[in-house]
């Protein structure tokens, strides 16, 4: 057995053995359905997991599960079924508490994804807060979602947004970041993991370097949750922000984390049904955590799908998930590496499962065309982060990223894919 991760163009691991570390990724298939789908004619070969996840049975049986027996509204009603509903929505956030290591299930709001959550503190946290001449600092790989909100906060309070700088390979240059912090600096907002470079930021680090200065942090969680296990106790962050779908869950769900001491300052993000205590003409009460922050019919079943995705998580084991894509992204990476004219995007020491790269004089999308007939689904494009496209001088790239039910001979067939790119255009 050749073990993943030995630069060779041989043929890897068979399917049906287990990798180095016992993680058999070949069982893990067993349990999405859609991976058996065939695309053009071809095995599907799904490489596109940082844009989304794709959903184990068991997640599809929770939602069917809820819509089928117990699809109520949630903490209005006195019927069996809401009190049911009621019941499965707040086991959901129990295990999204133990999930993230937070201290109580009140610093758990659930939001539509990784987007609203940042949305959200920049308004509630941002907007009181942030004045004329201060700072906001994040770094030059934010998704625009860790972006434009801070972009927006600025314009309209008249503070500026700081922009801490990156090295050729994708790394953060920690001491240019340190000197961004000032006393102006009233939020970090940084990335644990970027989608588009895969760069894994040393988050405990920035953390520790921000509070010295008594600046708070909010950590974009998007591509790390669902790759390394995370503690926000342990990080201290005091902000993190995932979405379900890039999880394993369902879309249009997500989770914010906040240290209660904030969330209790901060006030309302949206106003209506369930968020408040008390409503007369002349004044209206706010609900406690986490309510406050969870106003009009929350999106129940995407609660308790990803309450079942994270159950789901637990199962497998974060921490040997983890260790098998890092082997699967070397395999990748050194077999890329190979290819003349193709360029990582991205090689920063730490990584998660992302693999970015453009073939010289080849469109990133003619990449992904071709690719897809060939059953392989890579995302092509600036993936949402143009300002690293702009640091890095490309207009796009061509992105695989990995998840844990990703194989080394899946990895051969995008190798082979993109050889087959080359020969078209040579
Ligand atoms: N932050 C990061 C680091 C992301 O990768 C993404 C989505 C977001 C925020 C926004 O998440 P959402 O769930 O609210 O949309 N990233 C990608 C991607 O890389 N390809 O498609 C979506």
């Amino acid at each position: 057995m050749t073990p993943i991760g030995t630069p060779t163009t041989a043929r890897p691991t068979r399917t049906t053995e287990p990798a180095p570390g016992g993680f058999n990724a070949e069982r893990i298939r067993e349990d999405f359905p859609v991976l058996k789908l065939k695309v053009n004619g071809k095995p599907l070969v799904y490489l596109d997991n940082a844009a989304t996840a794709q959903k184990p049975r068991v997640v599809l049986d929770a939602l069917r599960k809820f819509y089928e027996t117990e699809c109520a509204n949630v903490h209005r009603g006195l019927h069996w079924m809401s009190e049911e509903a009621t019941r499965d929505y707040e086991e959901s956030r129990e295990k999204v508490r133990q999930f993230l290591g937070a201290a109580d299930v009140k610093e758990v709001i659930f939001v539509r994804g990784t987007t609203e959550a940042i949305n959200l503190v920049a308004h509630s946290f941002g907007r009181p807060r942030v004045r004329a001449g201060d700072e906001i600092l994040i770094t030059a790989m934010e998704h625009h979602s860790n972006i434009v909100p801070w972009q927006i906060l600025c314009e309209q309070s008249g503070a500026q947004l700081r922009v801490a700088p990156i090295n050729d390979d994708g790394e953060l240059l920690l001491d240019e970041f340190e000197k961004l912090l000032s006393p102006r600096t009233r939020l970090v907002a940084v990335s644990h993991v970027s989608n588009a470079l895969g760069t894994v930021n040393p988050v405990a680090q920035i953390i520790e370097m921000a509070h010295r200065r008594k600046v708070p942090v909010l950590v974009d969680g998007a591509q790390a949750a669902p790759h390394l296990p995370v503690n926000v106790r342990e990080l201290d962050c005091d902000f993190y922000a995932f979405s379900g779908h890039k999880l394993f869950g369902p879309t249009g769900i997500g989770v914010l984390y906040g240290k209660a001491q904030w969330l209790e300052e901060m006030p309302p993000y949206q106003a209506g049904g369930d968020m408040i205590r008390s409503v007369t003409f002349e004044k209206t009460t706010y609900n406690s955590l986490p309510y406050k922050f969870e106003a009009g019919t929350p999106h129940i079943a995407g609660v308790i799908g990803l309450g079942a995705a994270v159950d789901y998580l637990s199962r497998v084991g974060l921490a040997r998930a983890a260790a098998y894509e890092r082997e699967l992204l070397e395999y990748a990476t050194e077999r890329l590496r190979r290819i003349p004219d193709a360029r990582i995007i991205g090689t920063a020491r730490e990584k998660a499962g992302v693999l970015s790269f453009v073939l010289e004089g080849i469109h990133p999308h003619d990449v992904g065309t071709i690719l897809d007939q060939e059953g392989i689904a890579v995302r092509a494009g600036h993936h949402c982060a143009m300002p690293v496209m702009d640091r890095f001088q490309v207009p796009a790239t061509a992105r695989a990223s990995f998840a844990f039910y990703n194989t080394p001979q899946e990895v051969d067939a995008l190798i082979a894919g993109i050889e087959k790119v080359k020969e078209i255009f040579s």
